[in-house]
């Protein structure tokens, strides 16, 4: 066995697990491992200015390449400070092994500064929680890491690394990766069971969420859709473009909110959701999102959301992409002449309204397009006519989100990668990340002004590593999906128009200037056009490039 320091056998074992990037913000505790970097050729350092920009560039990474990203962090505050973007993260289910520097574990007892219970710290927003206690279980215990992120269903997890053992050294077997495939075939008689309920169906509707991008099965579900003659939603909270946007039979992504998703599903006879989550809601409410009576039938590669809050009439546990081609055969066995001929039918029809509600939002954008300040109904549309085929959407547009996944082209598996955990400041760095994991495709990020601040900082990386990112602030100076919200309670706000803590205009944030000082280029858009050639421009550019839309800041 060959004698290893623990710091350049952590660099080995990252490498041997497929690592080419090493997202972090160094401090004292992670300086062995910054040293043995400064003489590694393998690895590549990307810093970020604040561990909230470090974490959610290594998720948008993850998310975007479907490999294990791997962050390192200061010990507590550094772990602190990354923990709203580790929240996302989870959300999203990004392969994330997320480290942080732990003091010498010589004086640990006496608890030195910076020092705390990292794993504990970690432990509720990652899948497994760690820390390295002994040189002779790194191996170990990274191989465990980076194994359980990849594993479906996929998430972050995390490992502390005290100095002493980076800095020591002990003959060590690194041993292999191990991966666990994922295409987990769904049980045969649940499948015959779920096909027997949708053949017998005479309106039913798909819910498609992350699982089905995840696992590349978009082309199985369109196939199971055109054959049942089902119209397709996105889950609430889309972090992926769960089905092709320009399908048919694609009417959007459900809201979060319980009458808008009760309203959307009326009518239904019979609920198939794969992978999608039922239902993250971001208000409570006394309406019930499902529609008293509707029998769901569930596929999913997590066995936690299966049933999760609803009784569901079948549940599959399966990877959508090795399941969907075996229920679709199913259902094919059981459609007799009536049932085909039926399902045809409603495919024709369904296909009309998705179509028409797709007319009408196009419309109602083209009566915007001159408006001035910008209407961001017509901001996207005007993107989305735009922006080339091959473009990635990173999105976190709050309040100025509405009509996106059907103005916008999200086509393919690895297209868009949304914010929905919700803790706002993702989108700058995350950006930055699918950039750094899709280097040839154009990558533009919509983000909301408010948001973009909390980690305005991952400007500075995406200069400094050259990464052509497309930012577009949709800059409303102001919090204004809070305003909507606050309005919405009828109270004192709604009746004097006084908001507290909600507008970021006096003075008025200089997001031109902010970029420039980032070594990002920029310019400022009033109007529908200047956008059109700012990003025409951006789009062809050799480094970043951010775009200030100045927007209507009605309610
Ligand atoms: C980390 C974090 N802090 C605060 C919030 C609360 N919050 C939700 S939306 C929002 C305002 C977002 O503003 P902006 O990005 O400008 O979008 P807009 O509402 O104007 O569309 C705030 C402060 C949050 N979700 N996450």
């Amino acid at each position: 066995m060959p004698v290893l320091s623990g710091r350049r056998a952590l660099l080995q074992l990252l490498a041997q697990e497929g690592v080419e990037l090493l997202f972090g913000n160094p401090g004292t505790t992670e300086l062995p491992l910054m040293d043995a970097l400064a003489g590694d050729e393998t690895l590549r350092y990307v810093l970020g200015l604040q561990e909230a920009s470090v974490m959610a560039m290594a998720d948008g990474y993850a998310r975007a390449s479907g490999r294990l990203a791997v962050v390192n962090l200061h010990a507590a505050p550094g772990l602190g400070n990354a923990m709203g973007m580790l929240y996302d993260a989870q959300k999203a289910g990004a392969p994330v092994l997320v480290t942080a520097g732990q003091q010498d574990q010589s004086y640990g007892a006496s608890e030195p500064f910076l020092w705390a219970d990292l794993p504990t710290l970690a432990r509720p927003f990652v899948k497994w929680s760690g820390e390295v206690r002994r040189l002779a279980d790194l191996p170990r215990l990274v191989r465990r890491a980076a194994k359980t992120a990849l594993a479906p269903p996929t998430g972050p997890v995390f490992l502390s690394l005290p100095a002493d053992i980076l800095q020591d050294e002990a003959p060590l077997d690194l041993g292999a990766p191990t991966r666990v495939a994922p295409r987990l075939r769904g049980d045969p008689a649940a499948v015959e069971a779920a096909a027997a309920l949708l053949a017998r169906a005479s309106r039913p509707v798909i819910i498609a969420g992350d699982a089905v991008a995840h696992s590349r099965a978009h082309d199985e579900l369109a196939a199971l859709a055109e054959l049942l003659g089902a119209p397709v939603y996105g889950e609430p909270v889309a972090s992926t473009a769960a089905f092709p946007a320009s399908h048919p039979l694609f009417r959007g992504v459900l809201t979060r909110l319980g009458p808008a998703i009760r309203e959307a599903l009326a009518g239904y006879d019979l609920l198939l959701s794969v992978g999608a989550d039922l239902f993250t809601l971001s208000l409570p409410s006394t309406v019930e999102p499902l529609p008293d009576g509707l029998a769901i039938v569930h596929l999913d590669p997590d066995p936690w959301e299966l049933g999760k809050n609803y009784a569901e009439a079948v549940s599959i546990l399966g990877d959508p992409k090795a399941t969907l081609p075996d229920l679709a055969a199913a259902v094919r066995a059981k459609l007799g002449a009536a049932a085909l001929a039926a399902a045809g039918a409603r495919l024709a029809t369904e296909k009309r309204i998705a179509a028409a509600e797709r007319q009408a939002l196009l419309a109602e954008a083209a009566a915007a397009a001159t408006a001035v300040p910008i209407r961001p109904l017509a901001l996207l549309a005007a993107i989305g006519a735009a922006l080339p085929a091959n473009a990635v959407l990173v999105e976190e547009t709050i309040s100025s989100g509405r009509g996106l996944h059907r103005l916008l082209r999200t086509d393919d598996a690895q297209s868009f990668f949304g914010l929905c955990g919700g803790g706002i400041g993702w989108g700058l760095p995350a950006a930055v990340g699918v950039k750094l994991a899709l280097p040839d495709r154009p990558v533009v990020a919509l983000v909301g002004d408010g948001s973009a601040l909390y980690t305005i900082q991952a400007l500075w990386t995406a200069a400094h590593h050259r990464v052509g990112v497309v930012f577009v602030i949709l800059n409303n100076a102001s919090y204004r999906v809070l305003k909507q919200r606050v309005t919405a309670l009828q109270g004192h706000a709604a009746q004097t128009g006084r908001y507290v803590g909600m507008d970021l205009d006096d003075p008025a944030i200089d997001f031109v200037g902010l970029a420039r000082s980032f070594g990002v280029a920029a310019g400022r858009a009033s109007t529908i056009g200047e956008a059109l050639e700012l990003l025409g421009r951006a789009l062809t550019a050799d480094g970043p490039t951010l775009i200030d839309v100045t927007l209507d800041r009605g309610l």
